[in-house]
């Protein structure tokens, strides 16, 4: 059985993976963020974890972070970005994770498998599975946003839930959370495709 721990810290992003079959292993360092699996309890589910960075796309500096675990049968993204204007900014899950285009548009559009109407995330009326929302952008530029969901899953296999090969897109503007079929957000100011 694969273990892996890991933390990751927001300044910096300092990322640590061990593997081992038999030896408890233990990571110490600790930051502002700090995620870790209980690798010292067996009944723990194994961890799937997939880390990557984002790259700037459309003239823009806009870079950062992406971290996805599984824990518990939920996921957790952790996203931290930089190079922002300041404000709000949307965040979506994209339905490829070819983010080879200058425009970001390679990756196609919103990760919509369960043929939903674009939306606010848990909306009764319907949203995509990549309908993630938006963030803040501080002065400096930097934004974060953390998400927990039953509805993602890694590597699972279920198309519905699988977020492998798809990719994480930030935009220039705001997501209105209701005009079809992506929200107005406008450009695509970073990508980086979502692959273990
Ligand atoms: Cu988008
Ligand atoms: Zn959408």
């Amino acid at each position: 059985m694969k273990k892996i721990t890991f933390i990751i810290a927001l300044t910096g992003f300092v990322f640590i993976t061990s593997c081992k079959n038999d030896n408890k292993t233990k990571n110490t360092e600790t930051e502002e963020v700090t995620i870790q699996e209980a690798d010292s309890n067996e009944e723990t589910e194994e961890g799937e974890l997939v880390f990557f960075k984002l790259e700037a796309k459309s003239n823009s500096n806009v870079t950062g972070n992406i971290t996805f675990k599984e824990h518990d049968n939920k996921v957790t993204m952790i996203a931290v970005i930089n190079g922002l204007n300041e404000g709000e900014h949307a965040i979506h899950i994209h339905e490829s994770s070819d983010c080879s285009s200058d425009d970001g548009k390679s990756s196609g559009g919103h990760w919509n498998p369960t043929a939903q109407p674009h939306g606010q995330w848990g909306s009764e009326n319907g949203y995509h599975k990549g309908d993630i929302g938006n963030f803040t952008a501080n002065a400096e530029g930097k934004g974060s946003i953390s998400v927990t969901t039953d509805e993602w899953c890694i590597g699972c296999g279920d198309d519905t839930k699988d977020i492998l090969g798809k990719a994480i897109i930030v935009h220039e503007g705001v997501d209105d959370l209701e005009s079809q079929p992506s929200g107005a957000a406008g450009a695509r100011v970073s990508c980086g495709g979502i692959i273990q």
